[in-house]
């Protein structure tokens, strides 16, 4: 029979540096994945770091490869109207971001896990919740046809926005925030030199833009597209077409390269209220979803399982203060966050509601950047509000 003190359901950014920065206070955990290795160290999506996300991958001892690696960026650039406007970061807030995939981090993640011995179950199936409203919550579950039973004292649910967790508690617990938007985005992968030494976020009338990026050698793009778009329909040469269109300025040119990934995100913004129930605690995409235009979901999951770890620390040195607390104070930063997601999203994507409502937008890209106190309030959010 087995037994841990936590039970981590997920072995994405949230439950991997969750056990990471338990197993730093001494407190035993095991984490459950439902993929491979393989799977999650290859999944690619989110790739911008704030300075919490950094310093947390530090304080684990992770962070070797991603300060070898990164990209530091100072700021972004803004582009409407055939013009480009950069928000400079680093003299508005004095901070920067970092430009790492989050599936090198997860990699960085799952290689100090392994190294270390720590329990790691790949590739599990049929995860069960059961007592979360007792002292002693058991996790079931099967590996390779073998049926297991884990009891624990807590369990965390970091299973992402199709997991089991949230779904293990009772409807009537919960209350569910959610808005989802008319369009999604087309990412891809290529093996091309970034046009930009900086992100690009392009607002066009034929629809938004993002030029972001991996290394020197690759880059990371994005184009608004139809929330049901057919990735069938969209040729290398008609996504590289659309692309240079919609970021098309002065002294810019796009460089082509092999696509090596492509995808379709939904866009929506999800919250699901609280995010403790009895004795499971929810943390990141199983908790909350933002649109990825802030550049917010995996630094939201850090931020709430660098709370988490401790709550759950505090509590086995026998303060239960912060847990008991866990739910709201993750759920102030959330909701910053899910309004500066849907702000970004707002001002950056083609809405078809009205002229009045484009003006509107158009206005508030032109007064973005004349301002310097409205390019403070964007740099403060994007670089990443205070933990607390
Ligand atoms: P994750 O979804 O990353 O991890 C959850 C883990 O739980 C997964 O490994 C899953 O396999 C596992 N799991 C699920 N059910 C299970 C079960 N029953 N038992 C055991 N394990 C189970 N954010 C950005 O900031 N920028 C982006 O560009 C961006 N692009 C994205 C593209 C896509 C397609 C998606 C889905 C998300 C994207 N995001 C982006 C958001 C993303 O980065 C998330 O915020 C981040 O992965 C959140 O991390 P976790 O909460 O760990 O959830
Ligand atoms: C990315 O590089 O994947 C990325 C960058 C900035 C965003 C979203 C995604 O806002």
């Amino acid at each position: 029979m087995a037994r841990t003190q936590v039970a981590i359901i997920g072995a994405g950014p949230a439950g991997l540096m969750l056990g990471a920065l338990l197993a730093r206070h001494g407190v035993d955990a095991v984490i459950l994945e439902a993929r491979s290795r393989d799977h999650v160290e290859h999944r690619i999506r989110a790739g911008v770091l704030e300075q919490g996300t950094v310093d947390a991958m530090d304080e684990v001892g992770a962070g070797a490869r991603m300060h070898a690696q990164a990209l530091v960026h100072d700021g972004a650039i803004l582009r409407f109207g055939g013009r480009s406007h950069r928000v400079d970061f680093r003299a508005l807030t004095g901070k920067a971001v970092t430009i790492y995939g989050q599936h090198e981090l997860v990699r960085d993640l799952v290689a100090l896990r392994v190294a270390a011995g720590a329990p790691l179950e790949f590739e599990v199936d049929d995860v069960r919740l059961t007592g979360l409203e007792t002292a002693r919550p058991e996790v079931r579950f099967r590996r390779a046809g073998v049926e297991t039973v884990l009891h624990c004292d807590f369990v965390a649910g970091c299973d992402g926005f199709h997991g089991v967790a949230r779904a293990a508690i009772p409807s009537e617990r919960l209350r569910i925030f959610e808005r989802d938007y008319p369009f999604g985005w087309l990412g891809i992968l290529a093996d091309a030199p970034p046009s930009s030494h900086e992100l690009v976020y392009a607002h066009h009338d034929r629809g938004f833009a993002l030029l972001s990026m991996r290394s020197p050698q690759v880059s990371r793009l994005y184009l608004q597209c139809a929330a049901d778009e057919d990735l069938a329909a969209w040729s290398d040469a008609r996504i590289w077409d659309e692309l240079a269109v919609r970021l098309a300025a002065d002294d810019f040119t796009l460089t082509p390269g092999p696509i090596t990934q492509r995808s379709i995100t939904p866009m929506r913004s999800f919250v699901a209220e609280p995010m403790r129930h009895g004795n499971l605690m929810l943390a990141g995409d199983a908790a909350h979803i933002v649109p990825p235009t802030g550049a917010k979901g995996l630094n939201l999951a850090i931020a709430d399982v660098r709370l988490l770890a401790e709550a759950l620390a505090a509590h086995y040195a026998g303060d239960p203060a912060l847990l008991d607390s866990y739910s709201a104070a993750c759920l102030r930063r959330v909701w910053k966050v899910e309004r500066f997601s849907w702000w970004m999203t707002r001002l950056l994507h083609r809405f078809d509601d009205g002229a009045f409502a484009a003006r509107i937008q158009r206005a508030e890209l032109d007064y973005l950047v004349s301002s310097h106190a409205a390019q403070t309030t964007l740099a403060e959010n994007y670089v990443g509000l205070p933990l607390r």
